[in-house]
């Protein structure tokens, strides 16, 4: 598998998606890859674009591809937008508007699925911002369909957040005391050719002054028209001053470090259970344990702490040879 990092170090495509297939199965070669490209990350920035179906995250992101390019700059793109034109979701003509990116050596896309995923962002996206950030990526830009509690998932992957909401969505200030103000570091209010775009916006404003953010970052709220390329440049700016608000004080690296150690705890936690669960159809003990467990004959609590106090068991239910 080394050799399938160095052909992603050489920046060769077709590595590149092959690797990112190997995360999104569970592929075990997925592991030393990671291994030999961790050293080559941390140069790429990762920006994450969020906010709830239809507000223009894809036209943004398309735009701000565009603009990037324009700068010199590559780009990675991960979707992780169910109906986002990425992953075939959307009306035909975004579709084919996103294609002219693909003819373009400077930008990689990926759409990521999210079938079976708790809500949430699917963890191994970290993971693939990573890979896209060895293979030499600028920026990597994140699309995530959500609102309110949902997203705050796309903290554990972005450098810097943009949420995104429309005039349109009145119950944008509803969602924005859901919790995305935590996760908020830009705000963005696209189709600003709609009515009320002015007033939402000194809602927001109003809104983050009275939060009382003096301490720390000032959230920017910015007007886009995503669509008619308007306000893109002042959005990168923006993310640009952010980005060197982190910096300046060290905050980048302390991000990023609990970033990564997030990413190991939620590795560990989820893999615990995906194998555990992987022998529940099979293992004849515990098929008895669940039947005794519904009868009443075992008591849920107590056999659940039982279970882990069986280390031989244990190493039995961790192993994840596939029988199935
Ligand atoms: N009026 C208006 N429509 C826009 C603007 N930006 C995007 N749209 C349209 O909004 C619709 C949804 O856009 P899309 O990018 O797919 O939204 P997403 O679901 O958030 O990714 C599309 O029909 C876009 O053309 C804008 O600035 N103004
Ligand atoms: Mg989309």
């Amino acid at each position: 598998m080394s050799d399938l990092a160095d052909r992603v170090l050489a920046g060769e495509l077709r590595a590149l998606s092959r690797a990112l297939s190997l995360l999104e199965r569970n592929n075990p070669g997925a592991a030393s890859a990671m291994e030999r490209l961790d050293p080559h990350t941390g140069r790429a920035y990762v920006v994450g674009i969020t906010g709830p179906p239809g507000v223009g995250k894809s036209t943004l992101l398309d735009r701000l591809t565009e603009h990037l390019r324009s700068l010199g700059l590559t780009v990675g793109i991960l979707a992780v937008d169910p109906t986002s034109p990425f992953t075939g979701g959307a009306l035909l003509g975004d579709r084919i508007r996103m294609q002219r990116h693909y003819l373009d050596a400077g930008v990689f896309i990926r759409s990521v699925a999210t079938r079976g995923q708790s809500g949430g962002l699917p963890r191994i996206v970290k993971s693939m911002a990573r890979v896209l950030d060895a293979a030499g990526k600028d920026v990597v830009l994140v699309e995530t369909v959500g609102v309110g509690q949902t997203e705050l998932g796309i903290m554990g992957v972005a450098d810097s957040v943009v949420v995104t909401m429309t005039p349109e969505s009145g119950d944008s200030i509803q969602t924005l005391k859901a919790g995305v103000m935590e996760i908020a570091d830009l705000y963005v209010i696209n189709k600003a050719d709609r009515d009320g775009a002015n007033q939402l916006a000194a809602a927001v404003t109003a809104m983050l002054q009275m939060a009382d953010l003096s301490a720390g970052w000032n959230p920017p709220v910015l007007l886009t028209q995503a669509y008619a390329n308007v306000g893109i440049a002042e959005l990168w700016e923006n993310v640009g001053a952010h980005r060197a608000y982190l910096r300046d004080r060290g905050e980048l690296e302390r991000r990023r470090a609990e970033r990564r150690r997030q990413e190991f705890l939620e590795t560990v936690q989820e893999e615990l259970y995906r194998r555990i669960a992987g022998h529940l159809a099979r293992d004849a003990g515990l098929i008895n344990l669940l039947a005794e467990i519904d009868g009443k004959t075992a008591e849920p609590y107590a056999a659940a702490m039982g279970l882990l106090s069986e280390p031989i068991k244990l190493a039995e239910l961790l192993d994840d040879t596939p029988a199935r």
